[in-house]
């Protein structure tokens, strides 16, 4: 399918346009003004975690260059910007006193962008978990839980009227699956029941939090950020239906059904056997707070086969440098679906972007395939919203190149291109589209 170009007028006046980054992946300073360790610090230190062999010591230096970042923001034309903040920056062992050099750091990042006009998007939890309470078991461990809850609560005391929207957790699917059963994330390990009870303390967690945000009286909005890659069966035999049902659930009801319903969905539990989160009473309503927002991150769609493992080089369609197929339809049947079955109050396409290969040459980088992804996505945006999709918002992922995690600096999704030499930033052709978009109004 192709979809038309589109155009700013097409979105209603009050959409969020921004762009997105998280904490770990661009401020550096692992150390610096009294922060502790994360659990990413000490996974990078693990020899063959990191395809590079790089870690988070340096990233962006973006904890000394904000001032020149929050420039950049501004000159894109977007109106918001989404973030995180480091938990072990502001509480470094997770569970004692504040650091308030940390929190001074934020502070700062918060005015300077408002100054400029700019909504802040804030994320709570954007994986860089104190160590210190991942020696205690981190996620599989309940006490996080009331952890968390003071975290965000002193958070949201300090910051909250000034923000536009608060996140609890971003995609807890990655921090449970790939970091507690797959262990190719942090913290590493290999155990699915730890796995499951890390997904159930993470959404009951992030209940806990919105309690006792709201509890201060605070109107900000809340809500939630979700990886949902849509899952579609390889072909149409019982068998792939089956399959693709079941991994539809592990990816997308498991977190939605509790969320929105109040409840995990039956066949997922019997699937998991023992390996099923325990649920005490009373945590399945703490979950199902009502949420002002749901962020959906969307990068490509997964298909589900019984059999071999699914070729993506036969759809036909291209393939970013993460081998993900680009697939904007996916994004458009993706929202329409969340709103068909749960009724979200507002969506947000809260990241969307591709790694690609970037040739920097004479001070240009001209890439086509980043900017025609980000065009057709936006275009995938609008089209949903046209079918009466109360899509209120979309943030690129991301606002320049950074570290990906277990793939190092090597995959490079930044609409800037940031040299990890020197620290240069420099506009893509896909910012100058996305800016040139922007200024439509
Ligand atoms: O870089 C990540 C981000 O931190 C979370 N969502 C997916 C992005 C691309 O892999």
């Amino acid at each position: 399918m192709t979809y038309p170009t589109p155009s700013r007028q097409h979105f209603p006046d009050d959409f969020i346009w921004g762009v997105a980054t998280s904490s770990f992946q661009i401020e550096g300073a692992h150390l610096a003004d009294g922060k502790g360790p994360s659990v990413w610090d000490t996974f990078c230190e693990v020899k063959g975690k990191i395809a590079d062999g790089s870690n988070g010591h340096v990233a962006c230096e973006h904890y000394q260059r904000w001032p020149e970042d929050v420039q950049l923001i501004a000159d894109l034309g977007v109106n918001a910007y989404r973030f995180s903040m480091s938990w072990p920056r502001v509480q470094p062992d997770g569970q004692g006193a504040w650091n308030e050099a940390g929190f001074a750091f934020y502070d700062r990042l918060i005015d300077a962008l408002s100054a400029r006009g700019i909504a802040l998007h804030l994320t709570l939890n954007h994986w860089d978990l104190p160590q210190a309470l991942q020696d205690q078991g981190g996620w599989a461990n309940r006490e996080t839980c009331a952890h968390f809850t003071r975290y965000a609560t002193e958070v949201a005391r300090r910051f909250g009227s000034r923000l536009a929207s608060i996140c609890t957790h971003n995609e807890p699917w990655v921090i449970a699956i790939l970091g507690y059963e797959q262990g190719i994330f942090a913290p590493g390990i290999q155990s699915r029941s730890q796995a499951m009870q890390a997904v159930h303390h993470l959404l009951l967690s992030h209940g806990m939090a919105c309690q006792a945000m709201r509890g201060l009286g605070l109107t900000t909005p809340m809500g939630i950020v979700l990886n949902l890659s849509p899952i579609y069966p390889a072909s149409q035999s019982p068998e792939d239906l089956a399959k693709a049902k079941l991994d539809d659930g592990l990816i997308l009801r498991l977190y939605m059904d509790a969320l929105y319903r109040g409840s995990y969905p039956q066949d997922v539990i019997s699937h998991l056997a023992e390996d099923a989160p325990q649920v005490k009473s009373g945590d399945m309503a703490t979950i199902a707070q009502p949420l002002d927002f749901l962020g959906v991150n969307y990068y490509t769609r997964n298909f589900s086969s019984s059999g071999n493992p699914w070729d993506v080089a036969s759809t036909g369609n291209q393939v970013t440098d993460m081998g993900w197929e680009v697939y904007p339809q996916g994004l458009t049947e993706l929202l329409c679906r969340l709103h068909q079955d749960y009724q979200p109050k507002l969506l947000l396409v809260t990241e969307n972007g591709a790694a690609f290969k970037d040739e920097y040459k004479d001070g240009v980088i001209n890439d086509t395939q980043r900017l025609d992804y980000v065009r057709d996505h936006i275009a995938a945006t609008h089209a949903a919203h046209q079918q009466g999709v109360p899509v209120g918002g979309y943030f690129a992922w991301s606002l320049m190149d950074n570290f990906e995690w277990a793939s190092g600096y090597a995959k490079r999704f930044g609409l800037v291109h940031v040299n990890f030499e020197t620290q240069q930033r420099t506009l893509k052709n896909s910012a100058l589209w996305y800016q040139q978009f922007l200024s439509e109004k």
